[in-house]
């Protein structure tokens, strides 16, 4: 089909995720800037985002979904993200680790682990294809832990590897792929020194709020500067972040299968 009909083929509708998602209020800010009227966001989760992909890609259909790298979708569909000229998406950004203040006086190799986890896009996507391959999350962490060890052991340099001594540890992510991959890690590298370490799933805000308050020790899955934004300066004075875990390699942005004729959000104007 053409750009101009895929609105009417599609319901005028853009397959999302979780409204807390920042993916999904910069689709909103996307229908706004755009000025595409007619069009609106249905909110689901990650999983289900992806069998509507799935569903649609099979019978080459048109499908226009929330998307984000790094995301194994990319490597198992042939997708693009389409040009975004008003820039409702942002830029190429990067994911940030949080934590809760107290944090270095009371567990301070955790801590320092926390502070010195880096790793890249490429890495990240690994873990993320294990998992979708079926391995179990926390396999998935140890695989990569294992076949990383250079990496790893810059993270806790310096750190004994009793020094957790059975303390408890508590993550927040959001049950996205992306952060399922990242917090699997991190849990996994800080129970290597003995930590105990518990991973809360939950919506958006509270990871930010759960951060801010202290209930949770720390997170790594805020996308800075522009995904959280919102949740960020609400909750900045009240958490510590450690900066970048993945410096580059993180984007947002209107995606749909390589076979349709688009290439910016643009042509969606009627
Ligand atoms: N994501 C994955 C999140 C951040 C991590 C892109 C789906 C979001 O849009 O808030």
């Amino acid at each position: 089909g053409e750009a101009a009909d895929y609105g009417e083929e599609v319901d005028h509708t853009i397959v999302g995720i979780d409204g807390g998602s920042g993916v999904v209020q910069s689709t909103e800010q996307a229908i706004d800037d755009y000025e595409l009227d007619e069009w609106s966001v249905q909110t689901s989760s990650d999983p289900a985002m992806i069998q509507e992909l799935d569903n649609a890609y099979q019978n080459e259909d048109p499908v226009f979904i929330t998307g984000w790298t790094p995301h194994w979708k990319f490597q198992e569909y042939d997708l693009e993200i389409l040009d975004d000229p008003e820039d409702s998406y942002g830029d190429a950004e990067s994911i940030h680790t949080i934590a809760r203040e107290g944090l270095e006086d009371e567990h301070p190799d955790a801590y320092q682990i926390l502070d010195n986890f880096e790793w890249a896009e490429e890495d990240m996507e690994e873990v993320m294809l294990e998992i979708q391959d079926d391995v179990d999350e926390a396999e998935a962490a140890q695989n990569w832990v294992d076949a990383n060890e250079d990496v790893v052991s810059e993270w806790t340099d310096g750190v004994d590897e009793d020094a957790g001594d059975g303390e408890s540890l508590t993550l927040s992510l959001v049950a996205w792929d992306t952060e399922i991959a990242s917090t699997n890690v991190i849990a996994n590298v800080l129970e290597s020194v003995g930590y105990e370490v518990e991973m809360n799933q939950m919506e958006a805000n509270p990871v930010f709020q759960s951060v801010a308050d202290g209930d949770a020790d720390a997170s790594v899955a805020v996308w800075l500067p522009h995904t959280h934004e919102d949740y960020h300066a609400d909750y900045e004075d009240e958490y510590e972040d450690l900066g970048p875990n993945m410096p580059d390699g993180a984007q947002l942005g209107l995606t749909v299968p390589a076979y349709m004729d688009i290439e910016s959000i643009e042509d969606l104007q009627e």
